[in-house]
């Protein structure tokens, strides 16, 4: 097998579309893969769809038909098939080959190859792909259902009709950016004899065998007239198979005994085995070759009824895991922006956050392969949605073949990496069909539940037996019981944020939160960079335009009842809505994982950004933490302590996440504000064993306090620690904030230390007000008066500011919890 890439050369042209285009030229460079957002920018035909309200005069594009063109030189390779591998079109294309028509595709999930053997010349050749506008190819297939198309869509655009990523026809936090192009590699492939097909390979642990069982399907050149053998080898264990002439199915096998296991962050190492697949001709000689990074575990979903319901746990090595995680949306609108050490990065960010695990969302995409290979290295297990979102889905023809095509060929793809451990078959739509008036507007016709009870059930039973399946999130399990059901399945919590405020997680005990989330503004930084200055106020055209949830900016504050006055200017805006936003998350999950093993999984809306907006997110569109994620490594850390509001009194509760028993002294301690101990709890050794929780009483007379306004509980254990205000901000009598601050400088930045003269809730340092990419290593700090705080920071040098700047952006909770202070 001989690869040759098609990935210079290309030029784009626009063949037609609405009048409200600019004029371009005929032809324009093409980066493939790309896209043709990505190319108009590049050329500087546009500006930045992510800067103001661009967005707005660039709908052209995306209804507009865009042609790629190639011309490109081939030698006449001495080979019996030659074929045209395309691993990614978005969406609706045609494909030409020196005037040859090639064919067609229809799903931008798909791989698509084409036998091109007949068509090639030596010498020059021209290679054209045809984009359709998606709005026009979704009218075709609107006017191809007929009234089976005419049902319920939450959100804007065809993308329940054709197979599309969902989101880039705009979401709750992305914009409208519709677009065309080869978004993944596009190669020239010549090959004799035969090639290696799709490869299954079920890699699973059974008791300490580590089974690596590979479905091999062989495709034979028309002229093939040889046999072949397969050669499995990994951890040191070789196999082979003979594979008769014409054969087309192979089962090869390798086992190893004691294999290390791979387990996921926190629980154990990753250790990857090297798994390489051969595909040999009579002659020995190699005609082609698989290689993938594996990992031994097994994997269960346990959902054994019990007094309260029934489970919902996630058993990976027997051992059951409670999943700290957050929702991945696509992370660029544009795909192929997203680069390796991009990925690296996000799934770092993850991981520093001490999460475990990432729900890749069904209005996105079945990610890059480069995604789950960094989710193997850093032991993230993933939740794979297919790809259907908070709509109702035809299940006629041309639909229906095309979502089973593109199943089969996810599962396939995606089968091979160890952190992929459970597949989900929607996000929502069981949800919208039970409870959001689907059923009025449907009458009979089909919604989608074929696919999600019937055909992606089947399928992955069939293609990848080895992990669990689900058919909703939510989904109670039953089409009898509601699917957001606290007691059964996976639910989503959005009546907080939407409609009340995050007191009401107290409320829910679900058994997997697999959504729940608050918004805020990203990073003043990222904000900076993609507004303009004198658009910096809360709801300013710019800041609104990168706001896109329904009266989003009015919910940000509403959510502040209570707890925080309204601000009055746009820095005390950013401020107190992140650290809303990082308060109502960590209130969620410290309430959530103190019900452990009742709930077992907690996964945020959302880690990532595809733009700068508004929105759920810990790292917003530029990659810059919010103060959320600093709200996410505390509350996600392997051992939590947390008060919680146990029967009357209070609890301290202890949750063990490491793999270690937990034995150490316990403390609760209840001061008044300027530092004086008022009463105090001493337990010589509490003991939590590992992956438990403990609840630990606290005594009333620490537990309650003489006067609410000014006082709190704090209580430690061991490295862990909790706080508790006994009322919200608003009435809390907060001394005004004071402290000394000093820099000095390190290596790789700088370190700030902070004092506390008075009570300091809350401290953040928001470096980026100062460096664009400065960061610093935590946030959202209690100090207690006379204490003190060691911050690192990075990316800054101290040319940058003196220590006067650090103390204005270093912000407290005492600042905006009341205007005037005590
Ligand atoms: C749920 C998600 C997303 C959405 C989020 C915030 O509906 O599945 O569709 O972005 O809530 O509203």
């Amino acid at each position: 097998m001989k690869r040759q890439m098609l990935d210079t050369g290309w030029t784009i042209s626009r063949l037609r579309g609405p009048s409200t285009a600019p004029t371009l030229p005929n032809t324009i460079p093409a980066a493939v893969p790309g896209n043709v957002h990505l190319d108009l920018m590049a050329a500087q035909l546009i500006t930045d769809p992510y800067l103001d309200v661009n967005e707005i005069s660039q709908d052209w594009i995306g209804r507009s038909a865009w042609r790629y063109r190639l011309a490109f030189d081939w030698d006449g390779e001495d080979a019996e098939r030659i074929d045209l591998s395309c691993l990614g079109l978005d969406t609706a294309a045609r494909l030409e080959l020196n005037g040859t028509a090639l064919g067609e595709t229809r799903n931008m999930h798909r791989s698509y190859r084409f036998d091109i053997g007949d068509h090639l010349k030596s010498g020059r050749n021209e290679l054209i792909v045809d984009f359709q506008s998606a709005y026009e190819h979704g009218e075709d297939v609107r006017k191809q259902l007929g009234s089976a198309a005419d049902i319920p869509q939450n959100y804007p655009g065809p993308s329940n009709l054709i197979r599309k990523m969902a989101c880039n026809f705009g979401w709750d936090w992305g914009p409208t950016v519709v677009t065309s192009g080869i978004w993944k590699p596009i190669a020239i492939e010549s090959w004799s004899k035969a090639r290696l097909g799709s490869i299954r390979p079920e890699i699973t642990l059974q008791g300490s065998q580590g089974v690596a069982r590979l479905h091999v399907e062989i495709e034979w050149a028309e002229k093939g007239t040889d046999s072949a053998a397969l050669v499995l080898s990994v951890g040191g264990k070789r196999a082979e198979v003979r594979v008769a002439q014409g054969e087309t199915h192979a089962l090869i096998e390798c086992r190893i005994d004691n294999p290390r296991v791979w387990w996921p962050h926190g629980m154990g190492g990753q250790p990857l085995y090297d798994l390489d697949l051969q595909l040999l001709g009579s002659d020995g000689a190699t005609l082609d070759h698989w290689k993938r990074r594996v990992g031994f575990r097994s994997v269960r979903l346990d959902t054994t009824p019990d007094e309260i319901g029934s489970a919902f746990t996630l058993v990976v090595n027997d051992v059951p895991v409670f999943a700290r995680g957050a929702n991945w949306i696509p992370d660029d609108c544009f795909l192929p922006r997203v680069t390796r050490e991009r990925y690296r990065e996000r799934i770092t960010q993850a991981r520093d956050a001490n999460m475990n695990m990432l729900r890749v969302w069904g209005g996105g995409i079945y990610e890059t392969d480069t995604f789950y290979e960094e989710c193997d290295a850093a032991g993230i297990m993933v939740w794979q949605d297919f790809l259907f979102a908070c709509a109702t889905y035809p299940e006629e023809e041309p639909v229906y073949s095309e979502i089973e095509a593109e199943a089969r060929e996810a599962i396939t793809r995606l089968m091979p990496y160890a952190s992929l451990v459970i597949w989900n078959g929607n996000n929502e739509n069981i949800w919208g069909y039970f409870d959001w008036g689907w059923q009025d507007v449907l009458g009979n016709r089909p919604w989608g539940a074929g696919y999600y009870l019937d055909l992606l059930p089947k399928l992955v039973a069939e293609i990848d037996p080895t992990r669990p399946y689900w058919a909703g999130s939510p989904y109670s399990g039953s089409m009898e019981i509601a699917p957001n059901a606290d007691e059964h399945g996976c639910k989503h919590i959005w009546d907080v944020w939407n409609e009340v405020g995050y007191e009401t997680y107290r409320n829910y005990i679900p058994r997997f939160c697999s959504e729940f989330g608050w918004q805020a503004p990203p990073t003043f930084a990222t904000l900076a960079q993609s507004v303009r200055e004198k658009d910096r106020a809360p709801a300013s055209p710019g800041v609104l335009h990168h706001q896109k949830a329904t009266t989003g900016n009015d919910k940000l504050l509403m959510g502040l009842e209570d707890w925080f006055p309204h601000p009055q200017n746009f820095d005390d805006w950013l401020f107190v809505t992140q650290l809303n936003q990082a308060r109502a998350i960590s209130y969620g999950i410290d309430h959530m994982r103190s019900h452990r093993p009742t709930c077992m999984g907690t996964i945020v809306w959302q880690i990532n950004d595809c733009w700068p907006v508004t929105s759920w997110a810990a790292v917003d569109g530029a990659g810059r933490k919010k103060p959320l994620w600093y709200a996410l490594k505390h509350s996600y850390a392997p051992h939590l302590l947390t008060i919680q509001p146990r029967g009357d009194g209070l609890a301290a509760v202890a949750v063990n996440d490491a793999t270690l028993f937990w034995r150490v002294p316990f403390t609760a301690e209840r001061f008044d504000f300027n530092g004086t101990l008022l009463a105090r709890h001493h337990v010589w050794r509490i003991l939590c064993d590992r992956f438990e929780n403990t609840d630990i009483d606290i005594p009333s007379d620490v537990a309650t306090p003489g006067d609410p306004s000014r006082e709190f509980l704090r209580a430690r254990l061991g490295d862990a620690e909790a706080w508790w205000f006994f009322e919200k901000d608003m009435k809390l009598q907060y001394p005004k904030p004071r402290f000394d601050i000093e820099s000095a400088d390190t290596p790789d930045g700088i370190t700030v230390t902070v004092t506390a003269q008075s009570l300091l809730r809350d401290v953040c340092l928001f470096v980026d007000r100062i460096s664009p990419n400065a960061e610093v290593d935590d946030m959202l700090i209690n100090l207690a008066p006379g204490e003190s705080r060691r911050f690192k920071v990075k990316g800054i040098s101290r040319e940058a500011f003196d220590d006067a700047d650090l103390s204005t952006v270093l912000r407290t909770a005492n600042q905006v919890a009341e205007p005037q202070h005590h």
